[in-house]
């Protein structure tokens, strides 16, 4: 029954996609005339489903999945980077951290990150034969639950990535409110030594085998508000989205991508480290949330939105003083793990390279 309403749904979304775009082609704007919609090349779009939306079988098939991509037998590094990077998870790692400084803050930060995710769930589908999709998870739910964040479906020990670290004394250079962990994590798949973070902290890409922390920061979770997530979204040129959904890098002013990130890794847990936070795998599906709220933003006005694009190269440089806006033609990258690319061709996620949706 949710399967059939799952795929009706999909075919309403089509159907709504292409009337859309036929209405729209008597007076194309803000739109590049050469690029045909390839809806077509992409008809059986693979399809993220919230964490809670899969079964518990589903779950761990995802978290074994990952696991095996930190597996050197099964997934060999190849991305050349250094002697640090043991396997490919750590190549995806390596390739976060190489390229942190010239993919936050910038025009280009969703997209990178919503290539990024796909390459990931490719590697994962390719090399470690999981038949799923990337999961997504709804930090509203969890937040507007009032639960406590331990017991988050997320979090589960059994069904999900495991929670905090017990309470370690440490620097807060931030002053993250109220942070309740910083040790290693106890429990679910990616305890220690069952999962290793080899990089990092920060810009290190040297070999330094350590458990994964978390310190979870409620104050900071409950930066998660429907109103958030409106204010982002509450906007109609791309430059002007992509901003408020990084926000200014301060901890004064709420902002859905820093909630994820210091929320659960607060002052010492790698998912706070700007650099090393994929270390922690709630990277995915953090940043797929915020891929999905990009993709929902974008199909409010296809049209328009599909092929906008906007905001600074370089670094926080929102009034250009240092370098131009990004355009269609920007080319990112991803090391030895995926092609170079121009942002054009991951504009749209049924289509070109991509081939995914999201339920929900
Ligand atoms: C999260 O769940 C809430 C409540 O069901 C829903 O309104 C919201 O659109 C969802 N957000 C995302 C990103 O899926
Ligand atoms: C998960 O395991 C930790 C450590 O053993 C424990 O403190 C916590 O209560 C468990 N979580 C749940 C929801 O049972
Ligand atoms: C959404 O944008 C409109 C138009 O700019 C504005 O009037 C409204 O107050 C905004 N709502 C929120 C919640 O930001
Ligand atoms: C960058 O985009 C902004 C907003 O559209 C625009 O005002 C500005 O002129 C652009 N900067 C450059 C150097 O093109
Ligand atoms: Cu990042």
């Amino acid at each position: 029954m949710a399967q059939t309403a799952g795929i009706t749904q999909k075919l309403i979304l089509l159907f709504l996609t292409t009337f859309l775009i036929s209405q729209s082609s008597g007076a194309p704007q803000n739109i590049n005339p050469s690029y045909s919609y390839a809806f077509t090349s992409c008809a059986k779009p693979i399809v993220r489903k919230e964490w809670r939306r899969l079964s518990v079988d589903e779950r761990q098939s995802y978290t074994k999945a990952v696991l095996c991509l930190a597996n050197p037998k099964k997934a060999a590094s190849i991305s050349e980077i250094g002697p640090g990077l043991r396997n490919r998870y750590d190549d995806f790692h390596g390739v976060h951290t190489l390229q942190t400084p010239n993919i936050h803050w910038v025009g280009h930060f969703i997209l990178w990150h919503r290539y990024f995710i796909a390459t990931f769930e490719k590697t994962l589908r390719e090399v470690c034969n999981y038949r799923g999709a990337q999961p997504y998870w709804n930090w509203t739910i969890d937040v507007t639950s009032g639960r406590d964040m331990i017991e988050w479906p997320i979090f589960n020990n059994h069904s999900g990535f495991g929670g905090n670290g017990p309470y370690v004394d440490g620097d807060n250079p931030f002053d993250i409110p109220e942070r309740s962990g910083g040790g290693c994590v106890p429990r679910g798949p990616f305890n220690y030594p069952d999962w290793v973070v080899h990089l990092g902290p920060g810009p290190s890409i040297d070999y330094n085998p350590r458990c994964l922390k978390r310190d979870f920061s409620r104050p900071i979770m409950n930066w998660v508000t429907p109103g958030l997530v409106h204010w982002v979204t509450n906007v109609t040129r791309y430059e002007d989205f992509a901003f408020r959904l990084e926000n200014l890098p301060v901890f004064t002013s709420p902002n859905l991508h820093g909630a994820g990130h210091f929320g659960v890794g607060g002052a010492l847990g790698e998912f706070g480290d700007v650099y090393a936070s994929p270390g922690d795998p709630l990277f995915w599906v953090h940043h797929s949330t915020l891929d999905k709220i990009f993709w929902r933003w974008q199909q409010e006005d296809l049209p328009k939105r599909l092929f906008d694009v906007g905001g600074p190269v370089v670094p926080f440089d929102y009034s250009n003083q240092v370098g131009p806006n990004i355009t269609l033609e920007f080319v990112i990258k991803l090391g030895k793990l995926a092609p170079e690319i121009p942002l054009r061709d991951i504009m749209n996620i049924r289509g070109g390279i991509l081939c995914y949706d999201y339920e929900g």
